[in-house]
């Protein structure tokens, strides 16, 4: 299994630490043969490299698209070591081993990201790196094949350990890095290739992603699980890209819940703030401050508040920090923090705090992706909201002015529960959510019953939905969902419309002088 490596070739873009890499070779003795803008480097370190076309006998040519693509490299990766064919082949055609490939790629990804033209795409796009790489992933039993500078310390060690060879079990390590390396890299490839044909679905996919962090476990202690980030495109600020700022490492329903709030949250202009539980809000609000909006969305459920993720849009301050940290919070994400926050929120050691340094655009499009057995199922994302000249009264009384703004707010928010979602607002601030229910009555009465429950526990007089309104994500099938919503109290209804039973719905609603408005849009969310 231990491969003695004398020679290495080395063809790198990203030259991070190549300097110690190449010098902890030649002190082992290993014979350096490179192209040449890294041979240019080697030499401006002072090592000693030999240019891959006088290895060759063969120039670099068309501008380098040709560097490496000729039979004394590949042969000399691909022959196999002990079989007489191939090294009598070899010697036929002065052909020897190479028995180390440092390569990583042209940056295709980072030239798409930061808007290269298209012809800096097309000539970023590597063709004799991957060659090599998969050459020598191939022929692994011999051949070691480094693809990534994070790799550097551990080959390192592998040869410091054992007197310049490899371990076989290294060469296998690295050669499934290598495929999945090309693999994600053409697939990113393709994708950039499919947009430009404006086919977002293509007739083959390939999840390209790269590891960010393994996690402990899944959705259950059981389950084995991972975060990979999309590495194309331009990244929204968000859960992929925020900053961990103190608290324990995230698990994986963390990461998920996060993404719901911080989602949510985005959604809205004025200072917001949004509490998940098991991915559904327990609670959200606008207000004048982020501790402003805070409280009202904690006021909602704080029952449920407890362990929950908090999202806000705006700079976490040293005033809510203080509110947050009087609650058990799992996570904590916002787009900053004020320094005097960040130290009131270290008190709470185990809340994780997560800076974006922004918001995502909202109707920025996104993919999701749902397994089934067998497959997977890709949607777009719903990343639509209504438009004001959308909305349609269908009801003798129009909603006031604050009515239309709480039916605004409650739409937004309905979107973001699962379905069937019944929100009730009143004042920019959620104050009964009923999600995830089998029947749309059922999330009504839920929706009532927590504004009730909240109301009693506050020992407030009045019961919350009084002169709220109601949100439903899709359309109401029957009359009992609005007539439920009209003994609660609510006075104004938002909703898709488009039921076979509209007109009883309206007509429920006209005989107790509701205000309701049609979107023509639904927001299921499973
Ligand atoms: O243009 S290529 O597709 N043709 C080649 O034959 C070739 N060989 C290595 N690109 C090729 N490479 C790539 O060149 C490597 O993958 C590496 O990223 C880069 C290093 O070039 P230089 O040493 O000139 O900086």
């Amino acid at each position: 299994g231990l491969q003695k490596i004398t020679r290495a070739l080395i063809s790198v873009s990203d030259k991070t630490s190549l300097r110690e890499f190449a010098q902890f070779l030649v002190d082992h003795a290993v014979e350096i043969v490179s192209t040449g803008g890294t041979a240019e480097k080697l030499r401006s370190f002072g090592i000693p490299v030999i240019e891959v076309s006088d290895y060759t006998g063969f120039p670099e040519i068309l501008d380098g698209r040709v560097k490496t693509l000729v039979p004394k490299i590949h042969g000399g990766l691909l022959g196999i070591r002990g079989n007489a064919l191939h090294e009598e082949a070899m010697k036929a055609h002065g052909i020897e081993y190479i028995d180390m490939v440092v390569v990583n790629l042209y940056p295709f990804e980072d030239t798409v990201r930061k808007n290269g033209s298209h012809n800096e795409c097309i000539e970023s796009i590597d063709v004799g790196g991957p060659t090599l790489i998969r050459a020598a992933a191939k022929n692994h039993a011999s051949v070691t094949v480094v693809t990534d500078v994070r790799h550097y310390s551990e080959v390192m060690s592998d040869m410091s350990e054992n007197d310049g060879c490899t371990t076989f079990a290294l060469r296998r390590h690295l050669a499934a890095s290598a495929f999945s390396l090309c693999a994600s890299y053409d697939s990113a490839i393709a994708a950039w290739f499919m947009e430009g044909l404006g086919k977002a679905l293509p007739e083959r996919i390939t999840l390209g992603g790269v590891l960010k962090q393994r996690l402990r476990y899944g959705e259950n202690p059981h389950q084995a699980a991972a975060f990979y980030i999309d590495p194309k495109g331009m990244p929204q600020p968000g859960i992929a890209t925020a900053e961990q700022i103190q608290g324990k490492e995230l698990s994986y329903n963390n990461i998920l819940d996060t993404d719901a709030a911080f989602r949510l949250v985005s959604e809205f202009k004025e200072p917001a703030c949004a509490i998940i539980k098991h991915s559904n809000p327990c609670g959200c609000a606008t207000g004048v401050s982020a501790e402003d909006a805070y409280l009202r969305a904690l006021a909602c459920d704080p029952i449920s508040a407890f362990g929950g993720i908090v999202a806000f849009n705006r700079t976490i301050d040293k005033s809510v920090a203080e509110q947050i940290t009087k609650v058990f919070t799992e996570v904590v994400i916002a787009p900053d923090a004020s320094a005097e926050a960040l130290v009131a929120l270290s008190e709470k050691k185990s809340t994780r705090v997560l800076l974006t340094g922004g918001m995502p655009d909202p109707r920025a499009p996104l993919l999701g992706f749902r397994s089934v057995v067998g497959g997977f199922l890709v949607q777009a994302l719903d990343t639509k909201m209504v438009n004001m000249d959308e909305i349609k009264v269908v009801t003798k009384r129009s909603p006031n002015e604050s009515e239309m703004r709480d039916l605004l707010f409650a739409w937004k928010v309905c979107k973001h529960v699962k379905s069937n979602a019944i929100v009730y607002a009143r004042n920019g601030a959620t104050v009964g959510i009923g999600a995830g229910q089998m029947s749309r009555i059922d999330s009504s009465r839920i929706a009532a019953w927590k504004a009730q429950e909240a109301s009693r526990q506050a020992e407030e007089e009045a019961i919350r939905t009084s002169g709220s309104v109601v949100a439903s994500d899709a359309f109401f099938p029957f009359a009992d969902g609005l007539i439920a919503a009209a003994d609660a109290g609510a006075t104004a209804v938002i909703q898709p419309g488009g039921s076979k039973r509209d007109a009883e719905v309206i007509a429920a609603a006209d005989e107790r002088g509701l205000a309701m408005v049609f979107t023509g849009v639904r927001h299921f969310l499973h």
